[in-house]
């Protein structure tokens, strides 16, 4: 891509953050300044969109009460195609932020980016997977994944469990707010094309290691200052419970630490970032040496064809690619006010 065509896509980008999950996550990107011109926001919930930051704020009416299924969710979405076209109208890359397994992000995001991608724009789904203990959103997190690897050009997974951590005791906000302060910061750093000393990746970098890769996944690990490889290691084993680590053909690293950082250091920890996946990964790294108490990689590796959230569809393990019905289940709009439950 040449430097004016890329130029003028990162001018054109949009962050939009979808559902509950999405909403935060995105608004946390937002006072990280991580790149995009423009943010949005769409949701059911007025919550949602009232605490959200600044931004294009679309509601989707679901017009009942009560608990919605994905299924639900699309049928007012599509009610409102118009609106979320417009909303996306102006982009050229898209950055759609949702978490996977309840109703609002599952049903939304892939909505969102083949509407993108219909009008012309590059698409980054970067999505939270749910904790292993809300088992609850494992079935409807394994179908929106899916869906979203359809019609995003990159899909980014964050799975909630490895990047929180094991902190049982911990209410569950905090935990998303501890998780949410960590994407927004490592994304700040991957990202955003920095002027303040640091060396970043920058967002050409990260589209070329994402886009049309299979499954990306990000992780983080930390270590004590100036453990550099320590910390490189820990970033990589936590692909492990979600990635076969030896599959990865792209990685982006970004190690924060000490003015103690050296070349190599850097290059040891890239040493032993292949020897974990494999000698053939195309590495790129970026740096900070503003670290101070702690030293962390930032880690983001692609090419991954499949991810354990598979597990959590037990009609694709069974069926593998023998899918019966690719479209997805949507509620009919029977246009009743007083029946609005109506399904086939
Ligand atoms: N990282 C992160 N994940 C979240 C957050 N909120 C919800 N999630 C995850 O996103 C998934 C969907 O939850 P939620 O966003 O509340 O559902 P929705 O509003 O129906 O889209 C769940 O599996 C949660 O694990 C958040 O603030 N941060
Ligand atoms: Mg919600």
């Amino acid at each position: 891509m040449d430097a004016t065509l890329f130029d003028y896509i990162e001018k054109r980008s949009m962050v939009v953050g979808v559902g509950s999950g999405g909403c935060r996550i995105a608004s946390q990107l937002q006072r990280f300044n991580v790149m995009a011109d423009q943010y949005a926001y769409i949701s059911c919930g007025e919550e949602d969109l009232a605490g959200a930051l600044r931004g294009d704020k679309l509601l989707v009416e679901l017009g009942f009460q009560g608990k919605a299924a994905p299924r639900d969710v699309r049928a007012a979405a599509r009610r409102q195609i118009k609106d979320i076209q417009k909303l996306v109208s102006n982009a050229r890359l898209v950055f759609v932020i949702a978490g996977m397994g309840g109703a609002e992000g599952t049903a939304l995001a892939p909505i969102v980016a083949k509407e993108a991608r219909d009008q012309g724009a590059a698409v980054v789904a970067f999505v939270a997977m749910p904790h292993s203990f809300e088992k609850n959103k494992h079935f409807y997190s394994a179908i929106g994944l899916k869906h979203l690897q359809t019609v995003a050009d990159s899909v980014v997974i964050v799975d909630n469990s490895e990047v929180a951590g094991t902190e049982p005791e911990t209410p569950l906000a905090d935990l998303y707010a501890m998780v949410n302060e960590k994407i927004g910061f490592a994304l700040n750093k991957i990202i955003t094309s920095s002027d303040n000393g640091d060396y970043p990746l920058g967002l050409r970098k990260f589209l070329g290691a994402t886009s049309g890769k299979g499954y990306s996944v990000f992780t983080m690990g930390t270590s004590e200052p100036s453990s550099f490889e320590e910390a490189v290691s820990r970033a990589v084993r936590g692909l492990n419970g979600c990635v076969e680590p030896t599959e990865a053909k792209e990685a982006l690293l970004y190690v924060v630490g000490d003015t103690s950082l050296t070349a190599r250091h850097l290059d040891e920890s890239i040493g032993m970032l292949t020897s974990m996946m494999n000698q053939t990964v195309g590495v790129q790294y970026g740096f900070s040496t503003r670290g101070k108490d702690s030293t962390m990689a930032i880690l983001i590796a692609s090419g991954f064809s499949k991810t354990k959230f598979d597990h959590y569809d037990p009609i694709a393990e069974i069926l593998g690619d023998r899918i019966i019905d690719s479209g997805q289940e949507e509620a009919v709009d029977l246009g009743f006010e007083t029946f609005p439950s109506i399904e086939i």
